[in-house]
């Protein structure tokens, strides 16, 4: 068993045994221990050989003779009792959106409720809102959560699905036999989700390469093993985050693979177009070749396929059939940037607020990735729940940035702030304060309750303050668990470009926000877009390439980035939009 998994059981148990009602008191005991493990640097087994788990904080005699068990025999008896006095329902029950353990237990003590379906049921048929502690509004909410499960299914976010993905075309590579391989679907065309991995492999002999397929470490099932196609799932731990997934591996020939790999990739709807255009041409094109009357038309890659189509190479990203087989056609099709255009970042949180890493570790780590410039933005004053900055503590933070820029050598530190935009639009700052930033990102973090209008209004108020440069995650969306709150962004896009504001790709992959299809509609306004990894560490200044990804998608050449610029660039612009707005 590895540390995650023990991790996993043991936060499996305070699950369980809050739906059964114990003590918050015994239900936290398991909770944070799962954490303490998680972030254990050494090694478990060795720490409970030698005692020392003991001395974890967060870890008592009763966890520690579990972790013990789980350890030695792989399994825990009291968890296997646990589990079979919980209908499984429940569990399901927790995946809903706005329902924790006590709302759960309830509508199974008084509703008897135990699923999904007859959680929809009764919310539909208004019982739900009779119950004590619900209402109509909760009522709604899960409704609403509801909705968004069926919506989501299993799909699973691009950060989770590539690593699994690469995870085992890493492996598949070395099989003997292997030509090429790749992960072809929605991965490969960096969707913000994905449903399954897509994998296609070239060989003349498939058969043993199944059988090694079937059998990797991560395989947790196999749902069909055959001669030339099997799926599984695959389960990994990426961060300590459980990813599971269908993933489907089909070996063609070598002469075979261009054309599959077109194909697998997607999306449908640029194939459906892609196919048309070679019946256009008197051509047939599917998985395994393209052909005329007579013979089959060879083509080694990808981009001999387009060519035989009359097409320039169309990048995987823009298949999606909106518009890049006519600007193809053209010859207008954008030149993405890639991450090494990216030449530093701005929304970045440091130990000042809520982030891991202090200010000289995080500029350090920048410079270390090639940047040339790290923008600090940690958070304002009200946000106190991220330890926002009072302003006695953004004027210590811009005396410690003026000595690090002297003692550092190959990375400037600029002086940010993301700023709360509070209730009514205003900004967390009095305007005196957000005069000393080098630019301020503004954010929306409360309220999301808002009307449309209101959030509309709120968020394009604070975009015509004169100390703004750019707005923060434009949703709120968190991916799979949280819908973005109610905004116009047609509105908010053409009040950004009225005001020449900039706008934030957040790169999280929880985030992508903004969304890759208002990207290309705010490049349409000429719009000026940044790449954010929103880093509250060292190690997530590195998402930055899922902001790329998002980026791409949203057809974005590197003049399209504000952050593709170099620093004497980037100095000079921010410089001039600071004394435009002193002048505003
Ligand atoms: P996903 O899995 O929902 O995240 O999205 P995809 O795009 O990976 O979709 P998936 O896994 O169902 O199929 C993989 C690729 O196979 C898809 O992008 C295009 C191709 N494909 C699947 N079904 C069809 C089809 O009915 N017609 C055509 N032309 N292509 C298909
Ligand atoms: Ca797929
Ligand atoms: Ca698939
Ligand atoms: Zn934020």
């Amino acid at each position: 068993m590895t540390k995650e998994q023990v991790a996993e059981a043991l936060s499996e148990i305070g699950t369980l045994l809050e739906l059964q009602g114990e003590s918050v008191f015994r239900v936290n005991a398991y909770h944070n221990a799962a954490k303490a493990i998680l972030e254990l640097p050494g090694d478990l087994r060795q720490m409970v050989a030698d005692g020392s788990i003991r001395e974890v904080s967060g870890i008592g005699a009763s966890v520690a003779d579990k972790i013990k068990e789980l350890l030695t025999t792989g399994s825990l008896p009291y968890l296997d009792e646990l589990r079979a006095a919980v209908p499984r329902g429940l569990v399901e029950m927790l995946r809903v959106p706005g329902i924790g353990p006590k709302k759960v237990k309830a509508l199974y003590e008084h509703l008897q409720i135990d699923s999904l379906e007859k959680l929809k049921t009764a919310c539909e048929a208004g019982q739900v809102a009779t119950l004590k502690g619900f209402g109509g509004k909760t009522q709604q909410k899960i409704l609403e959560g509801l909705a968004l499960l069926e919506q989501v299914g299993h799909r699973v976010r691009l950060d989770l699905a590539l690593g699994l993905g690469q995870t085992l075309l890493e492996q598949i590579r070395t099989f003997p036999g292997v030509i090429r391989s790749e992960l072809c679907g929605s991965v490969r065309r960096r969707k913000e989700t994905c449903a399954d991995l897509d994998i296609l492999a070239s060989s003349s002999e498939p058969g043993p390469i199944m059988e090694r397929f079937v059998q990797l470490p991560q395989v947790i099932q196999v749902l069909a093993h055959g001669p030339t196609k099997s799926s599984v799932r695959a389960e990994m731990y990426i961060h300590g985050e459980k990813v599971v997934l269908q993933a489907d591996l089909r070996v063609v020939r070598e002469e075979q693979y261009p054309f599959g790999l077109l194909y697998f990739t997607g999306s449908k709807e640029h194939n459906i177009r892609l196919r048309q255009r070679a019946i256009d041409l008197g051509l047939t094109l599917n998985e395994y070749a393209l052909a005329n009357e007579q013979k089959s038309i060879p083509c080694h890659s990808e981009e001999e396929i387009y060519a035989a189509l009359g097409l320039p190479f169309i990048p995987p990203e823009l298949r999606e059939d909106t518009g890049e087989i006519e600007a193809a056609e053209a010859g207008q099709l954008p030149v993405l940037l890639t991450p090494a255009d990216v030449r530093g970042v701005f929304h970045n949180h440091t130990t000042y607020s809520d982030g891991a890493a202090s200010l000289e570790e995080m500029a350090v780590a920048a410079k270390k990735l090639g940047f040339e410039y790290f923008g600090v933005g940690d958070h304002s004053q009200s946000l106190t729940i991220a330890r926002g900055l009072p302003p006695g503590a953004v004027r210590k933070q811009w005396a410690e940035i003026d000595r690090l820029n002297k003692k550092l050598h190959g990375i400037h530190i600029f002086k940010g702030t993301e700023v709360d935009i509070l209730d009514d639009g205003s900004l967390d700052y009095p305007d005196e304060l957000l005069a000393g930033f080098d630019y301020v990102v503004a954010s929306v973090h409360t309220r999301f309750g808002l009307s449309e209008e209101e959030m509309t209004a709120r968020v394009c108020k604070a975009l015509a303050h004169p100390a703004v440069t750019m707005l923060g995650h434009a949703t709120g969306r968190l991916l799979l668990r949280r819908e973005g709150y109610k905004i116009n962004l047609d509105e908010v896009l053409k009040v950004a470009a009225q005001h020449g504001k900039m706008i934030e790709i957040n790169a999280q992959p929880s985030r992508l926000d903004l969304d890759w299809r208002y990207v290309k509609q705010a490049k349409a306004r000429g719009i000026p877009i940044v790449i954010n990894p929103d880093a509250h560490s060292v190690g997530e200044l590195e998402l930055y390439r899922f902001g790329v990804d998002v980026a791409r998608r949203g057809w974005l050449t590197k003049n399209d980035v504000f952050n593709t610029r170099c620093y004497a660039e980037v100095k000079k612009e921010l410089a001039r939009r600071k004394r435009h707005a002193t002048q505003a």
